[in-house]
């Protein structure tokens, strides 16, 4: 019963067969090596001034006093934070740049928030818990290793400069993930997952690389 005015799918969407295609392509690879301490932009990267907004198409709306975040899986202890009890965890704040897949880089971003090594003091991964998966409020997965999740610049950021994270790039909340591509920090975060075996996310089963390393170039998987 295909109707001709349904919205696309995100997994059907333009911009979702425009990505895959680059993977396929390869689109964007240099081959360049650059080493983070010479150079502050990874290879194949430009600089902008503006925050670009890239996502689905989907950007949920979620209301402070309906917003859970479920920390669940392989743990010692799971976690049901609501608003306030997200709050009630230490605070950072931390400045990082940003390298977007799609060839974008903004430097020094100010965030505020929960550092996932202190979410990880609190909900103590099972041994053996080396893999973690983050899932959103729109749907989107993306898969990290517990030693990418556990940096000590990440965190789940409730605030960009200053003021509370826009909704079209995140808030309630988001992970940042400075030293990996940016289609690894979830916006819209609803449930952390703790498992013991890797499970690839929405890109990363389209082609885009398992772990994202921007100073490596690792844009797309190798297969
Ligand atoms: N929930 C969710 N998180 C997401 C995405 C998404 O589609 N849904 N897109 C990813 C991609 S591809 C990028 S580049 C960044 C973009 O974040 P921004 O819109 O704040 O710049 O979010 C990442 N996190
Ligand atoms: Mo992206």
């Amino acid at each position: 019963m295909a109707m001709t005015d349904d919205p696309e799918t995100p997994e059907d969407s333009k911009l979702t067969r425009t990505k895959q295609k680059w993977a396929v392509e390869g689109k964007f690879i240099t081959g360049r090596i650059t080493r983070p301490e010479e150079e502050r932009l990874p290879p194949g990267q430009h600089l902008v001034k503006e925050w670009p907004v890239l996502d689905l198409g989907l950007q949920p709306a979620i209301a402070l006093p309906s917003w859970t975040l479920d920390i669940d899986g392989a743990v010692g202890e799971r976690m049901h934070w609501r608003w306030a009890d997200f709050l009630a965890q230490e605070q950072v704040e931390e400045i990082s740049d940003i390298h977007c897949v799609t060839t974008w880089s903004r430097y020094d971003n100010r965030w505020q928030g929960v550092s996932t090594q202190h979410l990880l003091d609190v909900v103590r991964p099972k041994p053996g818990a080396d893999f973690v998966v983050l899932h959103s409020y729109d749907g989107y997965t993306t898969n990290l290793t517990l030693e990418d999740f556990a940096s000590e610049d990440a965190l789940l950021a409730h605030s960009w400069e200053g003021k509370p994270l826009a909704a079209e790039h995140g808030g309630p909340v988001r992970l940042v993930l400075p030293k990996l591509y940016f289609w690894k920090s979830a916006k819209w975060l609803k449930r952390i997952e703790f498992v013991m075996r890797n499970k690839p996310g929405f890109w990363e089963v389209r082609g885009y690389h398992d772990r994202g390393d921007p100073w490596a170039e690792q844009r797309y998987s190798d297969d």
